[in-house]
């Protein structure tokens, strides 16, 4: 364990938007009068309607209700756009960075409100009135940006569906929340790659009957297939449209967006977010975190598909009338220094990415971030994944020059916003803690019972307060929401998380507690791959755990069984790895396949992944009790094909 200790830096205490005695002033505010305190904090947004009421939250089951601001109206385009216009119309709202060193867009704040307006007046155009989901799937093109404003300037619900994902994920995450238009693009093109999302597109759609419309952006120009009287160029029908474009009023509590995200079983689930306290929450955090300043030039690498795409690339940031960043490519193309020479480009001074990235960018050297001058960087961030020391060590010295801080924001897609996170004028950090609390943030660690556990402990992370970014619901299925999150411990949001809170207070998240698993930051839920698996016609059964991985945090062990008959050929688990990357996504491909005739289960038929993980991580010499499995003899047999497949 590093008990390394990197106190704030006298500059930083003294220059920071809050430093200590500000940080503790109002935290202790904002845990003894909530109401109070977002009142406050809400006043950052242009409110239409102000509200009155500011939180009427309940966590019983019985009687459950979550709703901030809820008599107050709004609109989350005209906060990210049209209020700024007035002082910051020629500010450069988005600095876009193609996959392509050459390819570039600086796209202005009057240019995004004309961009946006337009592509609003498209989705009119094409029937999509306010409360309608449409599901976006594109590349990280600033055509990605327009279309989410659009939504929100017209009061439609986007899906935002990662262009990485397979035709079948894409279908059913269309399906499941009723999207009537889509809108892709021809291709995406990364690390020099196509990615082809229109035929993606068109391959989801032949199990989506009611899709009406597909706005198809070009982006490489493919000639792909256009079907009559669905697709629409979106180029070609913009361009007649106007650029300008009445924001609908919104109540708070209206639906903003869905976003699919993994859980430990089943299909994944909508979460759902609204409108007003998601986006008090995410400019908040963005400010106060990064300790965001009018000059900073701010960049997040994340993906919009994901939901630090949607929280701290666009809405929070926006909100704020910040210079946002974003990026097309990967970290190693066209060079492994790539992500500092985009720095430099565009003198970035804040710059959030993911563990994963680092630690793949750590096997090349020093020499690729020497090489660059990152003089422009005062603030660094992650998120995603834990971080382990020594990646975060590597990340201060090297790429901060020890001269910035790190954030490690801890925070989920259910949260909207970060949650535990340093803020860098008034924390110690510590390497690989998330270290602290927000405002309004009551974490707890519990025992399985429930039982609180107080002081320097380990145990499972829950929330005992509601805070105004807070997912609402599961699309289509409250009562899922409900069970999954506020079930299992009574009264309390339920993270899914283990936690260590050490003398200091400090938190250190150490990952899933449930079958969630965490590949290079992304979340999969083991039962997705699994049943990505068993479709495939030779496989009967499979299971699947993560183990350690060097860069990508974890990795994916799956477990198979086959159909009578079907014979092991030495090139079956290549082809159920394609079959997965084809079916599921290439994230969720296994990393190791190992065929076996039986999975470890007990004599009421669950399979014992405890086991699994042990025999995946290659430690078997303590495998607990192995009393109630059916047939113990399976686990020998494993361990033994285990050592011939490494
Ligand atoms: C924002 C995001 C959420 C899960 C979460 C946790 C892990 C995220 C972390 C972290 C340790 C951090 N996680 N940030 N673990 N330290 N700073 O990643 O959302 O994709 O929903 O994943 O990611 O396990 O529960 P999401």
């Amino acid at each position: 364990m590093h008990e390394t200790v990197i106190p704030v830096s006298p500059d930083w205490a003294e220059g920071a938007l809050i430093n200590r005695a500000r940080y503790e002033e109002m935290y202790a505010q904002s845990i003894a009068d909530p109401e109070g305190f977002w009142r406050d904090v809400a006043k950052r947004i242009d409110w239409i309607k102000p509200f009155t009421k500011v939180k009427d939250v309940s966590y019983d089951p019985a009687d459950f209700r979550i709703r901030w601001f809820e008599d107050g109206t709004l609109n989350v385009s005209a906060n990210c756009i049209d209020r700024h216009l007035a002082k910051h119309a020629d500010k450069t709202a988005i600095f876009w960075e193609g996959d392509s060193p050459t390819e570039m867009r600086n796209i202005t704040y009057q240019q995004l409100h004309d961009e946006v307006c337009r592509f609003a007046n498209t989705l009119l155009a094409h029937g999509v009135k306010k409360g309608d989901r449409v599901t976006i799937y594109m590349p990280m093109i600033p055509e990605a940006a327009f279309a989410m404003l659009a939504c929100t300037r017209i009061g439609a619900v986007h899906s935002v569906v990662f262009g990485g994902f397979s035709p079948d994920s894409l279908a059913g995450r269309i399906q499941d929340c009723g999207s009537t238009v889509v809108i892709t693009a021809d291709q995406g093109i990364r690390g020099g790659k196509t990615v082809p999302l229109k035929a993606n597109t068109d391959l989801a759609l032949t199990q989506c009957p009611d899709v009406k419309h597909v706005l198809v952006v070009k982006r490489t120009g493919a000639k792909v297939p256009m079907m009559a009287g669905r697709d629409v160029d979106y180029f070609e029908f913009a361009a007649t449209m106007p650029t300008t474009c009445k924001p609908v009023e919104m109540g708070a509590e209206d639906p903003l967006f869905i976003l699919y995200t993994s859980g430990s079983t089943g299909k994944p689930k909508g979460v759902l977010h609204t409108t007003g306290g998601y986006l008090v929450y995410t400019a908040f955090t963005h400010e106060v975190v990064f300790d965001y300043r009018p000059g900073d030039v701010y960049w997040c690498t994340a993906d919009v598909g994901w939901v630090t795409g949607h929280s701290y690339l666009l809405y929070g940031p926006l909100a704020n009338a910040a210079t946002t960043v974003m990026f097309e490519g990967i970290p190693n193309y066209p060079n492994v220094s790539r992500f500092w020479e985009v720095i430099d480009k565009y003198k970035v001074s804040i710059f959030y990415t993911a563990p994963t990235a680092i630690r793949a960018l750590m096997r090349d050297g020093e020499e690729p971030v020497k090489s660059t001058s990152r003089a422009s960087l005062r603030l660094l961030g992650t998120v995603g994944e834990p971080i382990n020391p020594e990646a975060w060590l590597w990340y201060h010295r090297v790429v901060g020059e020890e001269r910035c801080p790190i954030v490690d924001t801890w925070w989920q897609t259910e949260t909207g916003g970060i949650l535990i996170s340093p803020l860098p004028g008034a924390t110690d950090l510590k390497p690989g803690s998330a270290t602290k609390p927000l405002f309004g943030i009551k974490p707890e660690l519990v025992d399985s019972n429930g039982n609180i556990l107080e002081g320097a402990v380990s145990g499972n992370l829950v929330l005992a307060d509601s805070w105004p970014g807070q997912m609402r619901s599961v699309y289509g299925d409250h009562q899922r929401f409900i069970n999954t999150y506020f079930r299992t411990y009574k009264g309390k949001y339920f993270t899914g998380d283990g936690c260590r809170r050490d003398e200091d207070g400090y938190y250190w998240i150490t990952g899933r507690v449930d079958d969630v698993i965490n590949v290079a930051g992304h979340r999969l839920g083991t039962a997705e791959v699994e049943s990505a698996l068993v479709e495939n016609t030779k496989v009967a059964e499979a299971a699947v755990v993560a183990y350690p991985h060097e860069v990508k945090g974890q990795a994916i062990y799956a477990y198979v069984t086959l159909k009578a008959g079907q014979p092991v050929t030495d090139t079956l688990a290549d082809e159920l790895k394609k079959f997965v990357a084809e079916h599921l996504s290439p994230i969720a491909k296994p990393d190791v396949i190992l065929f076996t005739p039986a999975l470890p289960k007990t004599r009421s038929g669950k399979i014992m992944r405890r086991i699994l993980r042990k025999i995946a991580e290659g430690d078997t010499s303590n495998l607990g009790d192995t009393s109630t499995l059916a047939d113990p003899s399976v686990v020998s047999e494993l361990i033994e094909r285990a050592k011939q497949t490494s």
